[in-house]
């Protein structure tokens, strides 16, 4: 069986991260092998949380599954909680990778325009550089940004994203991904959850030189942990050998049908989606 080593937070509520990543991972038949980069009560977004910083502990649980000749197919980085925590992923991914490990990395630093409570430059900066070692990023719109940029920056160019015309606003967005592609060689990347003009949300998807846009209807608001959600399918899809397209596009359904309940249900934004119905669309033929 395939598995994949994913390093992120594990959250008790908000089904983010960890919480998020396991079942969307065994679902999609890949073996889900965490290491926790701290462990919270709530995420970060509700009003007050708890968090356990794991970074000493990141260390010791890399040195038993190097005793344990660990070899995962798949390498998934998504939440780090501070800048030490990236010296022990790249510790990590010289260990256990090679030039057949498929690395996925989740830029998580912040979403609509706002930085996450654990931001700061040297956070940012240290992801650009991490960044490099996938074959696969994930980030979203405001990440995007804060990829070519510091947080003032970010702020003033999502400001001014809101005023252009859609033709301006798209290529101003395909003119960001083709400098981020060109300024850290970035091989794929998809820029997921763009709000659209006329209730659409688009994911922009970067392959072999081209770009193409996904879109899928909008139906409500943003949910904790959609980008969780989307990144782990495509971490396990590309895992298991599907082409990006196909990764994004059983995605996409998933998520759908998952939000439309989260919003039947009145589920508050901070608490996430409820897709827990909607893991066996994600089922698939033993491969
Ligand atoms: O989904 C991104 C994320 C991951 N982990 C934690 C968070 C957030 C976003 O708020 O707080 C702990």
């Amino acid at each position: 069986m395939k598995k994949i080593a994913i390093v992120n937070d594990l959250s008790g509520m908000g089904k983010c991260s960890l919480t998020a990543a396991i079942p969307v991972i065994s679902a999609m038949g890949v073996q889900a092998c965490p290491l926790p980069t701290a462990i919270l009560s709530n995420q970060t977004d509700y009003e007050t949380y708890f968090l356990d910083d794991y970074t000493n502990r990141m260390d010791r649980i890399i040195d038993e599954w190097q005793r344990l000749n660990f070899k995962p197919d798949g390498i998934y980085t998504g939440y780090l909680a501070n800048v030490m925590q990236f010296e022990k992923v790249q510790r990590m991914i010289s260990l256990f990778s090679d030039d057949k490990t498929i690395i996925v990395c989740d830029p998580v630093l912040g979403d609509e325009g706002e930085t996450y409570d654990m931001y700061h430059e040297e956070l940012r900066l240290q992801m650009c550089h991490l960044i490099q070692k996938a074959n696969l990023i994930t980030p979203n719109l405001t990440e995007a940004l804060l990829l070519t940029g510091d947080k003032s920056y970010m702020k003033k160019q999502w400001q001014k994203l809101q005023h252009l015309s859609e033709k301006e606003y798209l290529c101003e967005i395909e003119l960001l991904g083709y400098t981020i592609q060109k300024a850290y060689s970035i091989n794929c990347m998809v820029i997921t959850g763009i709000a659209l003009p006329g209730k659409q949300i688009g994911n922009l998807v970067f392959e072999q030189g081209i770009s193409y846009w996904i879109n899928s209807p909008k139906y409500g608001g943003s949910y904790s942990g959609t980008g969780d959600l989307f990144s782990s399918v495509l971490a396990a899809g590309l895992t298991k050998g599907y082409t990006l397209k196909k990764c994004v596009e059983t995605a996409i359904p998933f998520l759908s049908k998952a939000i439309a309940e989260t919003i039947a249900e009145g589920t508050p934004r901070n608490e996430g989606i409820c897709f827990e119905h909607y893991l066996h669309l994600l089922y698939d033929e033993i491969i």
